[in-house]
């Protein structure tokens, strides 16, 4: 169906499509445009989220919207909190539809696959033409990875970093990396020392429209987890912003050397905690990696810091928005270690022995935010080594973070934390025992379990749970290049030592209980 009606044309922006020079605001005249803006319960429940990523998609969206029309646009804004309750995106464009007798609707692409299957049925459903934009806000286009990615057995983010790293010329001699490397990341494993903590990052009042939208939330949503005791993300583009300087001037210098350290209550450390801002779309990711660029060419911070912050950003993140594009829709149930496990309790109430894990869910519940080596090798390595169904932790984590999309969650997850794509993405499963949780944090002078015990009640669960792991995994494993190694320090172990790891392993899994109330989906 097309272009029956000569109205305005209708703009969606999505609740993660804040950004002024969005691709489908760009070069549009104000004043034949209506833009359209969903607070919708399809999207505030499809998992149910952690009330301050409700709050902050919430808040960011009723600032950004009072913004475009400051600035002139017509804006349709949907309020969950209005007497009228919004259902799902294409439910309201319908509605939009009817309203407007638009001629055509500008949308620009949805970052998850089951927006994207919704919107690809729009032209068959509305009586105008639908142009799905791309989302030009990345560095790469998914042709270019596509392309990259033919004919590759594995995908390598590294490799896929140089061509970003050349594309952008960030960090370039010409055609040589800056320094000699592409990568400084031996240098930025530093354990935290004594006393170790960082500056602290600004904290953003809630002001009148965020207030309203937490005691909406408090309302509605009040069964949802986390705490909303505190919020202090930036909501508008110019508090992230603030945000992002605090970072270049206090931060940047020791973000490489400490970006694996974990202290506990020090929830932030050097991270610049700017996915939520940059995730909106309230931060431009290539601008931030040219101020890092900046810090180091003035002298400001070291190349190793900035090195490390750039490949986070045109490295990881544009890897896997591609990657996820690239693999879907069998990402999403892929499963290749087979497990099966149901996701423990502890992941939701933070009550555990564990002193790490329970200090990460603590951060989680309270600042819907943990840090990169949280995530990957305390809250994911458990998952990896418990054996825990992929489906119950990708629900977990895409729930509880509040910069948590499917695109950018679930390669996290299911490639890098949990290799249930079989080995795609990492070139091996990032499992790890006690003893590298206890070098590069002070995690386990404070746990009732011992970490140098590596059999028996006392015994840091971590220790047996990595040989239960790898034995149960070792026809798949064994030839791993850079794990397989590993089965010569086993099979070197006297029988009655192994019995003792795998036994240890059984007896905890078996005490391990599972979650019981229906935290993750209705
Ligand atoms: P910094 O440490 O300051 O890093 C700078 C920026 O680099 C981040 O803001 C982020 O935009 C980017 N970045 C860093 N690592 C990654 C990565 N692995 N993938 C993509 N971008 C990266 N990040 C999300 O934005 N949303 C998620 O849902 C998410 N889920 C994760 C799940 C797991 C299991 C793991 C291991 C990582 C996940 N990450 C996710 C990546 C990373 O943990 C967060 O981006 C980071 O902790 C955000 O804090 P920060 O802004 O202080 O990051
Ligand atoms: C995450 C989120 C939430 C909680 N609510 C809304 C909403 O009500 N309206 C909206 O437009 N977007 C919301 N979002 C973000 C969308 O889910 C997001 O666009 C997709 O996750 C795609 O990345
Ligand atoms: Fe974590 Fe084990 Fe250390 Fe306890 S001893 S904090 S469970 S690594």
């Amino acid at each position: 169906m097309a272009d029956i009606t000569g109205g305005p044309i209708l703009v969606p922006i999505l609740g993660d499509q804040l950004t002024r020079e969005l691709a489908s605001l760009r070069g549009r005249s104000k004043d034949d445009t209506v833009v359209l803006m969903m607070e919708v319960w399809d999207e505030a429940t499809y998992v149910r989220h952690h009330k301050q990523k409700i709050v902050l998609v919430f808040s960011a969206m009723r600032h950004f919207a009072a913004e475009l029309r400051d600035a002139g646009w017509s804006v349709d804004y949907v309020r969950l909190d209005a007497e009228y309750n919004a259902g799902s995106l294409t439910g309201e464009v319908a509605r939009a539809v009817e309203e407007y007798s638009p001629r055509a609707i500008h949308v620009v692409e949805p970052g998850e696959w089951r927006l994207r299957e919704d919107f690809d049925r729009w032209a068959d459903k509305f009586p105008c033409e639908v142009h799905i934009l791309p989302d030009d806000r990345f560095v790469s286009t998914q042709a270019e990875f596509d392309d990259w990615a033919e004919g590759r057995k594995e995908l390598r983010m590294e490799y896929f970093y140089r061509e970003m790293r050349r594309k952008t010329g960030l960090l370039m001699n010409g055609n040589d990396p800056e320094g000699g490397e592409w990568n400084y990341d031996s240098e930025n494993r530093k354990p935290p020392k004594e006393g170790l903590s960082a500056p602290e990052r600004p904290k953003f009042e809630p002001d009148e429209i965020t207030r309203e939208v937490i005691a909406l939330v408090e309302e509605r949503f009040a069964d949802h987890f986390g705490s909303l005791e505190r919020f202090e993300w930036p909501v508008t583009r110019e508090e992230a912003e603030e945000a992002a300087d605090a970072f270049f001037a206090e931060r940047i210098e020791c973000f490489g050397p400490y970006q694996d350290a974990m202290v506990a209550g020090e929830d932030d450390l050097f991270h610049s905690m700017l996915s939520t801002s940059i995730n909106l779309g309230l931060l431009d990711p290539l601008e931030l990696c040219r101020r890092a660029e900046k810090a180091y060419r003035d002298g400001r911070a070291p190349l190793n810091s900035v090195e490390g912050f750039i490949r986070q950003i045109i490295g990881w993140r544009e890897y896997v928005r591609r990657f996820y594009w690239h693999q879907m829709p069998q990402l999403q149930s892929a499963n290749d270690l087979g497990a099966s496990r149901s996701l423990p309790e502890f992941y939701w109430t933070g009550e555990t022995d564990m002193a790490c894990l329970a200090d990460c869910i603590r951060s989680t519940r309270d600042n819907a935010h943990a840090h990169h080596i949280q995530r990957l090798m305390v809250l994911g390595n458990f998952a990896l080594l418990a054996g825990i169904d992929p489906q119950e932790v990708q629900d977990w984590f895409l729930i509880v973070y509040a910069d948590a999309y499917e695109w950018v969650e679930l390669p996290n997850v299911a490639a890098m934390i949990l290799y249930a794509d079989g080995g795609k993405l990492a070139s091996k499963p990032y499992a790890a025992s006690g003893n590298y949780i206890n070098k590069m944090s002070n995690y386990c002078s404070g746990c009732r379990y011992s970490v140098s015990k590596k059999t028996g009640p006392d015994a840091c669960p971590f220790n047996p749970l990595y040989w239960h792991f790898m034995d149960r995994h070792r026809e798949r494993l064994e030839r791993n290049a850079r794990i397989g190694r590993v089965y010569s320090t086993w099979d070197r172990m006297d029988a009655e030592k192994r019995r003792e790891y795998l036994d240890s392993a059984e007896a905890f899994l078996a005490n391990l209980s599972a979650a019981k109330k229906g935290w993750a989906r209705a």
